[in-house]
């Protein structure tokens, strides 16, 4: 690997922005996912590019309360990846708040660094909520945080997780949506990555999980579809559901994010074969020179 593969110390403040101005944040982010990968030589590239604009939003767009140098304040909203697969973007934004320095994320699935393929609690990486990877394990726990949240701290703290819509094919998912709307979350906001793409083929035809929407909507959920790389489209979904949260609507939100997998990589968009494969030194080179 050349020197090309560094990872400037630039962070971002988490603050209200106007649409535009998330997309040099999200370029930087999808930068690292691809020198990240190229450096550890394995790893999973299609959806932490596909995820990147609504993470961006969510961790640069004041959207969540938390505070880096003191990652288990007690008044932080928390976020989990119940997609654990998709690490790469969790690593990535945390680094850019200022969790940890950029230059950590050159560790990527290297023996004995915190940044491990799937995020694990017992790496003690700051920002880490929980150990994810498990599908269907993740947003269990989520509606687990959420309910203490609610309904015995009885505070005003929200609970962000994001699954993959192969991921909805674990039962799991739903007896963590029955859950989420039986106790009247909330202050739950569950994201579906909606890429139609999974290990080895499209969602619909590997398991079909479709209509989504009108699952969500029987659970009791407020449900929320996106073009899942528009920032305005994203924006708006987040704040509905913090007002939905303020208001304590009584319901969760569901926002079914429309995405491409390997979003703003030629060679990678809307290929499932790029679900768990990093980029080569020459395919990592060709995709940072379109993520400009
Ligand atoms: C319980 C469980 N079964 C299987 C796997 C292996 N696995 C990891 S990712 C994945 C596909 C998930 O598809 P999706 O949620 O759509 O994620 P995407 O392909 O969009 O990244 C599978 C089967 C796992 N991590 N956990």
């Amino acid at each position: 690997m050349d020197n090309s593969f560094v990872f400037p110390q630039i962070i971002f403040e988490n603050k209200r922005r106007i649409p535009e101005d998330f997309r040099e944040i999200s370029l930087e982010i999808k930068r690292d996912i691809i020198k990240s990968l190229a450096l550890a030589k394995s790893g999973h590239s299609g959806g932490p590019l596909g995820i990147t604009e609504v993470m961006t939003v969510l961790y640069f767009g004041e959207i969540m309360n938390y505070n880096p140098k003191d990652s288990y304040w007690k008044h932080r909203d928390r976020f989990v990846l119940s997609a654990g697969h998709m690490a790469p973007i969790l690593y990535s934004v945390l680094a850019r708040a200022g969790y940890f320095p950029c230059d950590e994320l050159s560790t990527l699935r290297k023996f004995e660094s915190r940044l491990q393929g799937h995020p694990g609690l017992d790496m003690k990486l700051p920002g880490i909520e929980t150990s994810s990877g498990s599908l269907g394990q993740g947003i269990s726990i989520a509606v687990g945080m959420a309910m203490s949240d609610r309904l015995l701290d009885k505070n005003n703290q929200n609970v962000f997780c994001v699954t993959g819509d192969g991921e909805l094919q674990e039962g799991a998912c739903w007896e963590a949506a029955m859950s989420a709307g039986n106790f009247k979350l909330d202050n739950l906001c569950w994201i579906v990555d909606n890429n139609d793409c999974q290990i080895d083929g499209r969602v619909k035809d590997v398991m079909n999980i479709y209509p989504i929407e009108d699952k969500f909507l029987s659970f009791g959920f407020n449900v929320i579809s996106i073009d899942g790389h528009e920032y305005s489209e994203i924006i708006s979904a987040f704040d509905q559901f913090k007002k939905n949260s303020e208001d304590k609507c009584g319901k969760p939100t569901c926002i079914i994010a429309k995405t491409f997998m390997g979003n703003g990589v030629s060679f990678m968009q809307d290929k499932y074969s790029w679900h768990g494969n990093p980029p080569n030194y020459e395919q990592a080179v060709q995709a940072l020179s379109e993520l400009v």
